[in-house]
């Protein structure tokens, strides 16, 4: 039998999760229509009215938000209440073009910690824990997100952020950290590590560990269990709609509970916008019912999954989210950041090189590699060595400073990347992310 953070609403029957929704559509769309010009737009283009929406049935009404809305909008365009009521932002990574800064009241920060407690709690977290949490702190929604759910549940909170393994691994033992919070990738090398220390898996005290940001298969499930003797549970969320803790795993580990009092989820076809039947693959759509400072209607998340109303074991009622198994636009996550190729080649072309790349993308040890190799003009290439490496470390500071994290770069002569005849293949992803 479970524990839950907020049994009421966690167990509630479907009329009543129904219920709810529909009150808390009809005022977002309201408050939406009054606050925020970019969307009233949106609406009185398509032609429809707050007054059109009377319960959650209706909301396939709505217009979409997309990715490119949130660019048009930057940075205020899609708040939804006056900038003093606002109490913190958070971001993603990339570029100007790319960023997205999602804003928060005092009650989004609330509902966000909320809903990450109840993810600790289902993962069997109690006031008696130590809750180790090493995502990134500062702008990355992670690191903020479950410290705040710790908070709630009254763990004593570790705040590592990202990073340093050993001293990772001292607070870790020393501090008898019962609950590991980190992308999955960090947590296989945080076992990988325990073991080359002599470590044994009984030797720590972890019970269960919280682990989302980035795709991860069952078998990346079993091997961490067993390096760190621990149940590993998956969490899931976007910067768009707060943060992590939009759906999080109970201990059945057959999917990830939407937070449905939260946040409505729409599957649809990604090239038709139809909304699909429950059980169908397709792109996750996204509304934020009582969201105050970024208060996103049917926001395309890109991410493709499927959805199940299947009774859990838990007790829990609220729909079932599949890990998700891919994306419907060309972004990656490397080492828990996003990244689009169009970030890389606008470093290239900036730094005056050809568009003529290649990115590929590995895992090694459980650290995911990002290697571009760039094509040099005739007029660019030199077989000074030193010359090349001076250049390809030049190109490698500026990639960094783009998108956040390293990549290596190579130059290589003019016409040694293969042309291809139809699109070009600019990523090779050798991971195996998916099932
Ligand atoms: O990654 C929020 C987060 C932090 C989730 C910590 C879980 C734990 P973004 O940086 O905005 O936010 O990236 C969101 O990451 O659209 C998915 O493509 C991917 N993603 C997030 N969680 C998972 C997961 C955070 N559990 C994007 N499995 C999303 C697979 C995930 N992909």
């Amino acid at each position: 039998m479970s524990n839950y953070y907020q049994k009421e609403i966690e167990t509630a029957s479907r009329d009543e999760i129904i219920r709810i929704q529909n009150e808390k559509l009809v005022k977002q769309v309201k408050r939406v229509y009054e606050n925020v010009p970019y969307y009233r737009d949106l609406m009185d283009k398509k032609g429809v009215k707050p007054e059109d929406i009377k319960s959650i049935d209706d909301i396939k009404l709505l217009p979409f938000l997309s990715k490119a809305d949130l660019r048009d909008a930057y940075p205020y365009g899609l708040l939804g209440t006056d900038i003093k009521n606002c109490v913190r932002i958070q971001s993603t990574s990339g570029t100007t073009g790319r960023r997205v800064v999602a804003f928060y009241t005092q009650h989004d920060i609330d509902l966000w910690e909320e809903c990450c407690a109840r993810a600790i709690v289902a993962a069997g977290g109690t006031n008696e824990d130590v809750c180790q949490v090493c995502y990134g702190y500062g702008l990355f929604t992670g690191g903020p997100g479950l410290n705040g759910g710790s908070h709630k549940v009254g763990c004593l909170t570790l705040p590592m952020s990202s990073g340093n393994t050993d001293r990772q691994i001292q607070f870790m033992m020393d501090l008898g950290a019962t609950i590991l919070c980190c992308t999955p990738s960090y947590a296989a090398y945080i076992g990988e590590t325990l073991k080359e220390k002599g470590y044994k898996p009984e030797d720590n005290k972890l019970k269960a560990g919280i682990f989302g940001a980035e795709p991860w298969t069952e078998e990346m499930r079993r091997s961490i269990q067993e390096s760190l003797g621990i149940k590993a549970y998956d969490i899931y969320g976007l910067t768009e709609t707060s943060g992590p803790g939009v759906a999080f795993e109970c201990e059945e580990q057959t999917g990830m509970h939407i937070n449905e009092d939260h946040f409505y989820a729409e599957i649809i076809d990604p090239d038709t916008g139809e909304v699909l039947p429950e059980g169908s693959k397709g792109e996750l759509v996204f509304t934020s019912l009582d969201k105050e400072g970024f208060p996103l209607l049917r926001y395309r998340t890109r991410d493709i999954c499927v959805l199940s109303r299947k009774p859990c074991s838990c007790g829990r009622t609220h729909v079932k989210m599949s890990k998700p198994m891919g994306r419907s636009d060309d972004m990656m996550i490397i080492r828990g950041v996003n990244v689009f190729p169009s970030q890389i080649e606008t470093v290239l072309l900036k730094e005056g090189y050809e568009p003529n790349y290649q990115i590929v993308v590995d895992r090694e040890r459980n650290n995911d590699t990002l290697d571009v190799y760039v094509e040099l003009s005739p007029d660019q290439f030199s077989d000074k060595i030193a010359d090349i490496q001076n250049r390809e470390k030049s190109l490698e500071s500026a990639m960094r400073a783009m998108l956040g994290i390293g990549a290596k770069m190579h130059l290589v002569p003019p016409k040694s990347i293969a042309r291809s005849e139809g699109k070009a293949v600019r990523v090779i992803d050798k991971r195996k992310l998916h099932d």
